[in-house]
């Protein structure tokens, strides 16, 4: 059992008052919060050992240099990459994906195919969309059921000899659907096919192991599980990040350089040209260390717990639909009462200071296939408690009862 109340007091932000009330954070599939220890961290940098890393003779720039290559060593064990250079310290999510998306250039030709599910985050389209461009391949798209379930059967049909790329998310961060991301791997793999899996929605509720997945590329942000913004993670394999070429040419990403030629450095520095966050780097670390000792575990069941709840006590508002009934689902509800906008009931609940996300979710194509504009969306984390589900469903009632 979690200590929610100890847990909480970890977390400065959840004391603070909104527009008169207690906060009530559910926008935690956006960003969650940051815990005091991170918070220090990020002071300490700065305070203590702000200094260069990769190239100083100094003292301040070693002891910088060691503790960032520390925190791609906590990486690298809290994912369990086989080895620490294939773990790539990118400025989040998108970043990582644009990396192997632009990577894929030198590799595909025209009538290649490269397959998508229809749950993805704009950032785990776009890029493709313009790898496709340049390159003349295409992308074919694995639909989801009334429930939001990808339709495994039509994976099954779109793979083929033609396939070089499947990218799906581990998590849909609108609907919160579990993909069955192991099945989607293996199959992938038996025509040839490298995959990548955009796990920005599910680090913060699930401990991935990327050689029991044995998954090549996996990519996650560290504002969403408890570290600060601007930086993230590229798990590849070893042999495909050597099989692309650098993202970004810079200090730091070379060997040696002349005006005639220039090598490249080997890994993980080919991919990190330019000063990176070593702040962010190292406060990534730090959250990953917190986050493992509550233990993901505890983590997941509480949060189960927190779904579950949620999902019985908003039911029972009439007139309430939710979208996204995966049997397997994370901690996510996205909602709508009747033909009510998601944006005037997400206003009224920020007035009664409960915090969501209303809109579209950065992901289009779903509302889409619904035929919806957007959603309300309610996002849980391990330092949420049920009675801020009263809360929030007090908040809703209110809310359909003003505009109704
Ligand atoms: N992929 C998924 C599945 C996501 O949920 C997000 C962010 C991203 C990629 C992009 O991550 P970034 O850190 O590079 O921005 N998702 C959300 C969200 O659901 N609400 O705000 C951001």
């Amino acid at each position: 059992m979690l200590d929610i109340q100890k847990i909480r007091a970890d977390f400065p932000i959840l004391n603070e008052e909104v527009n008169g009330k207690p906060l009530v954070y559910f926008d935690n599939a956006a960003t969650s919060q940051t815990p005091q220890v991170v918070i220090d961290a990020i002071v300490e940098y700065y305070s203590k050992y702000n200094a260069n890393i990769h190239r100083g003779v100094h003292t301040l720039s070693q002891v910088a240099t060691d503790a960032y290559e520390q925190a791609r060593l906590k990486v690298q064990k809290h994912f369990n990459a086989k080895k620490s250079y294939e773990v790539i310290l990118t400025a989040g999510t998108t970043h990582s994906i644009n990396i192997v998306a632009t990577g894929f250039t030198a590799l595909l030709k025209e009538g290649d195919e490269i397959i998508v599910s229809a749950l993805e985050h704009h950032s785990n389209i776009v890029p493709w969309q313009m790898l496709c461009e340049r390159v003349g391949a295409v992308l074919k798209v694995i639909p989801f059921n009334e429930a939001g379930e990808l339709q495994m059967d039509v994976y099954d049909t779109l793979l083929s000899d033609k396939t070089k790329l499947v990218f799906t998310n581990h998590i849909s961060n609108a609907l919160g659907t579990i993909n069955p991301i192991k099945e989607i791997i293996d199959k992938a793999h038996a025509v040839g096919a490298a995959v990548l899996i955009d796990g920005a929605q599910a680090c913060p509720h699930i401990k991935p192991d990327v050689q029991e997945l044995d998954v090549d590329f996996y990519v996650a942000s560290a504002h969403k599980l408890c570290g600060p913004t601007g930086v993230g993670l590229l798990y590849g394999k070893e042999e495909w990040l050597n099989k692309l070429p650098p993202y970004q040419g810079g200090g730091e990403m070379i060997e040696t350089v002349t005006f005639e030629k220039t090598t490249y450095a080997g890994l993980p520095h080919k991919f990190e040209a330019g000063t990176p966050n070593i702040c962010g780097g190292i406060a990534f670390g730090v959250a990953l260390d917190y986050m493992n000792g509550i233990g993901f575990d505890k983590i997941g069941a509480y949060e189960q717990e927190l779904l579950d709840y949620g999902t019985e006590q908003l039911s029972q508002i009439e007139g309430l639909r939710i979208y996204g009934t995966s049997k397997n689902k994370a901690s996510v509800i996205s909602f709508n009462i009747g033909d009510i906008h998601p944006f005037d009931i997400g206003s009224i609940l920020d007035k009664l200071g409960v915090a969501v996300r209303t809109g579209h979710h950065c992901a289009q194509p779903i509302m889409n296939t619904y035929g919806i504009p957007g959603t309300v969306r309610a996002s849980f984390s391990f330092y949420n408690t049920k009675e801020e589900i009263d809360v929030l469903v007090a908040a809703v009632k209110k809310a359909q009862m003003m505009l109704s």
